[in-house]
């Protein structure tokens, strides 16, 4: 049976809906260019950088360097309006109990995200007590897809790479955990998260020792 020490958690779409944010703040900036943009397109922008997020919604359309980095902080600037509104209650259905009952029963929990807002996310959320490292967008640059993140977390959290489980809602950061060599717990629609080891709706219905049942036998 296989040994689990640590959950390792994206944070925009799987603790709290920060992505619906991140889709706003990119649909009002290409809205305010013209350039066409959908709810659906947004689905390749989960998880991916800043900067891939702009290449993904320009769609091969060429722009000088001061326009994207000017794109980018403005698109950053809507984006943290909409964060501020967040508090406790944003929390996503499942996430506490989860981690809850992972500090009960001895094993460690942490976050890795590309955002390099996800300090401020988890301040409004009220939940930094709740994790042993917190790995982000600005400590490691290389973004998902990339398994960087998560062997950036295993390592701060002393845990070897197969004993990690990574909770992910984007494409990428499923790749990503199984290139860091985890097991995924995949959330959302099975045409995005399909390819993890364990796809779920959500965490809502989920108890850890169904988890770690099911996990165990990967
Ligand atoms: P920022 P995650 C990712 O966070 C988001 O899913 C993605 O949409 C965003 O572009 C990326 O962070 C960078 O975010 O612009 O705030 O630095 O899902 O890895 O927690
Ligand atoms: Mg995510």
């Amino acid at each position: 049976m296989r040994k689990i020490t640590a959950f390792i958690f994206d944070l925009d779409g799987v603790i709290t809906d920060t992505s619906e944010f991140h889709y706003q703040a990119w649909q009002r900036l290409a809205d305010e260019e013209g350039i066409p943009f959908s709810r659906a397109e947004n689905e390749k922008l989960r998880g991916v950088s800043r900067r891939e997020s702009l290449n993904l919604m320009l769609k091969g359309r060429v722009i000088s360097e001061e326009t994207a980095q000017a794109w980018m902080e403005r698109k950053n600037r809507y984006y943290i309006d909409l964060v501020k509104t967040l508090d406790p209650s944003g929390v996503l259905p499942g996430v506490k109990t989860l981690l809850t009952d992972l500090k009960a029963a001895g094993l460690l929990a942490a976050i890795a995200s590309s955002s390099k807002n996800a300090p401020l996310v988890i301040e409004k959320l009220a939940l930094g007590s709740y994790f042993d490292a917190i790995v982000d967008g600005l400590i490691v640059t290389k973004s998902k897809p990339a398994p960087d993140l998560f062997l950036r977390a295993a390592q701060e959290l002393g845990s070897p790479a197969a004993e990690c489980v990574v909770v992910e809602d984007a494409a990428a950061g499923i790749d990503a955990g199984k290139a860091a060599g985890m097991l995924t717990i995949g959330l959302g629609p099975q045409e995005r998260i399909g390819h993890a080891d364990l796809p779920l709706p959500d965490l809502s219905q989920t108890h850890l020792s169904d988890l770690l049942k099911q996990l165990q036998t990967k």
